[in-house]
């Protein structure tokens, strides 16, 4: 189910569906929710109405309801409860939060919210619960109240927004006249329908004020306190809606009072864990897979790709500064390469960062990543690994150095890249990879910006010289691959193919692009200039300090 944005359900608008179950022929019953997960719970459960409680909306906030919540913090929450449910919600509006220009506001923001109606009583502001001391609380002028009800009727812009008009006289002990009254006068004002309240054990006293009403308009009732009747009486009397007003809240404190002793107890949860909602249905309850189909549809592949680090060695050049700890958690600016790389990918919605570790592994405690591990670091070369992270060479992946600081947009760029097999170049040429490191990038075509979104393939990485044939490198390969579509399978045959090698263990990243570039296989080039380095040497370290700084 979609979560975003407020959710319509097909048998058109909440209003329209509020009107059509108070005016059913059968008897409705809506449940009490508090806040969005309980009222995602609720239209879950198969219940086609929601009554927003003031009791349990007050009651989760952990205050009293005697309007301590503000109508703005109340409403508030009610955004959240309609944005993911798409059955009507009845708000408890308790006395309208002031007189008729409060009703006239509060009924325009509940429509911009997809509140379906509201329901009002005829008691004064501030109220009271009608549990506690019901009887000592004043009732508002009948005429007051009509006013009310009518300022809200001429406010509401859906024509079948409801309010219900609720009576408090049964409760306040002026008996069974008196509510009668009242009720007819707030349906002459316009109100769509009559909660009649009660707070006795039986439903005598609601059962003849149905008797005399005989149908005048729709009647809502509360259950509560004469729970144990059958809702059959109900049906028979004429009662078009029950409302169960509290009972996610009742709920939702018995739960949370069990667990937390048994968890102080125990002081383990392995006891309760077992009896309490997996992750997973917290998960569902938030609607994470809308978000997951979101993702594929509005990221494009990023979502989907994964990286691959190498980050197995120990950085010779670096002496004593990597003699705790490989080279990738050194520290660039007071966090480590590592550390910088994982964050550059998650902002790129990279989520799986695969880190294939070696020299000092125990000391990488980046968070979020997935390690594997070279045992022989200390005798092998980076493609031994990778074939170390084969498991995760499918569907697709960036791999790269782990010893690497970038810009973000060289990475987005890559991600952005539609061909099977791309490689980063930087054409400025100055690239700071030591000396001798076989990095020179031959392409069938220089950098030229005129040459903009043209294909450039790879012909060759090799040092600089060492291949003859091929006149001058137009730039460095900055150390990122990036495969997708066939692209992972042509990495794991190319890796198949080198294993045989008697040289397999000394071979590097540039010898299986070599190798894929000489089996026929198109590598796409992808050129920057400049804006990234890696940290080979005492030097870029001071480099790399200045290039984080202000990032
Ligand atoms: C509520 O749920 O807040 C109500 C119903 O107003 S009752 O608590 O029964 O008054
Ligand atoms: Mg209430």
């Amino acid at each position: 189910m979609a979560t975003q944005p407020s959710r319509v359900h097909q048998d058109g608008s909440k209003c329209r569906r509020l009107r059509a179950l108070l005016a059913s022929p059968r008897l409705e019953f809506i449940l009490e929710a508090h806040n969005g997960i309980s009222a995602r719970i609720v239209e879950e459960a198969g219940f086609r109405g929601i009554w927003a409680s003031g009791l349990a909306l007050s009651a989760q906030f952990g205050v009293r309801d005697n309007n301590e919540a503000s109508w703005t913090q109340l409403v508030d929450m009610l955004e959240f409860m309609s944005d993911v449910t798409t059955i009507p919600i009845l708000l408890d509006g308790d006395t309208g939060y002031g007189n008729f220009n409060n009703m006239r506001r509060l009924v325009r923001k509940l429509e911009q919210r997809h509140i379906a109606g509201v329901c009002i009583e005829d008691k004064q502001f501030p109220k009271t619960n009608s549990f506690i001391d019901g009887e000592r609380q004043p009732l508002a002028d009948i005429d007051e109240f009509c006013g009310k009800i009518k300022a809200g009727k001429d406010s509401q812009q859906d024509d079948d927004f409801c309010i219900i008009a609720r009576v408090e006289a049964l409760i306040a002990g002026w008996g069974l006249t008196e509510a009668l009254r009242r009720a007819e006068a707030y349906r002459l004002a316009g109100a769509d329908g009559i909660l009649i309240h009660s707070k006795l054990s039986r439903p005598d006293e609601i059962l003849e004020f149905a008797e005399e009403w005989a149908g005048r308009a729709p009647v809502v009732i509360v259950p509560t306190k004469y729970y144990s009747t059958p809702v059959d009486v109900f049906r028979k009397a004429g009662i078009s809606m029950v409302i169960w007003a509290n009972h996610m809240i009742r709920a939702s404190i018995a739960a949370f009072e069990r667990v937390s002793r048994r968890i102080l107890e125990d002081q383990s949860v392995s006891g309760i864990e077992d009896q309490i909602a997996p992750i997973e249905r917290v998960f569902t309850l938030q609607g994470a897979d809308e978000l997951s189909r979101a993702q594929a549809r509005y990221l494009g592949n990023h979502g989907k790709t994964h990286a691959i680090v190498l980050a197995a060695s120990r950085g010779n050049a670096l002496h004593e500064l990597t003699e705790t700890r490989p080279k990738v958690m050194l520290k660039i600016g007071g966090r480590p390469l590592l550390d910088r790389l994982a964050e550059e990918f998650r902002r790129q919605s990279v989520g799986r960062i695969i880190v294939v570790v070696g020299y000092r592994a125990e000391a990488i405690n980046t968070s979020g990543i997935e390690k594997r591990v070279n045992e022989s670091f200390a005798t092998t070369g980076e493609l031994a690994s990778l074939a170390c992270a084969e498991d995760a060479l499918d569907g697709d992946m960036v791999i790269l150095y782990g010893d690497l600081l970038f810009r973000g947009y060289i990475l987005r760029d890559l991600l952005d890249s539609e061909a099977e097999l791309t490689v980063t170049v930087d054409s400025a040429l100055q690239g700071s990879r030591k000396s001798g490191a076989p990095d020179f990038a031959y392409c069938t075509r220089p950098d030229e910006r005129s040459l903009f979104r043209e294909t450039v393939r790879l012909l060759h990485i090799a040092e600089l010289g060492a291949t003859p044939k091929l006149q001058s490198p137009s730039g460095r390969w900055i150390g990122m691959l990036r495969a997708r579509g066939e692209g992972a399978r042509w990495i794991r045959d190319a890796l198949a193919a080198l294993r045989q090698r008697n040289d397999f263990a000394r071979l590097t990243i540039p010898d299986l692009i070599n190798f894929l570039v000489d089996s026929g296989k198109p590598v796409q080039v992808h050129y920057i200039h400049g804006h990234w380095l890696d940290v080979n040497s005492l030097d870029d370290i001071d480099r790399a300090g200045d290039f984080t700084h202000g990032q």
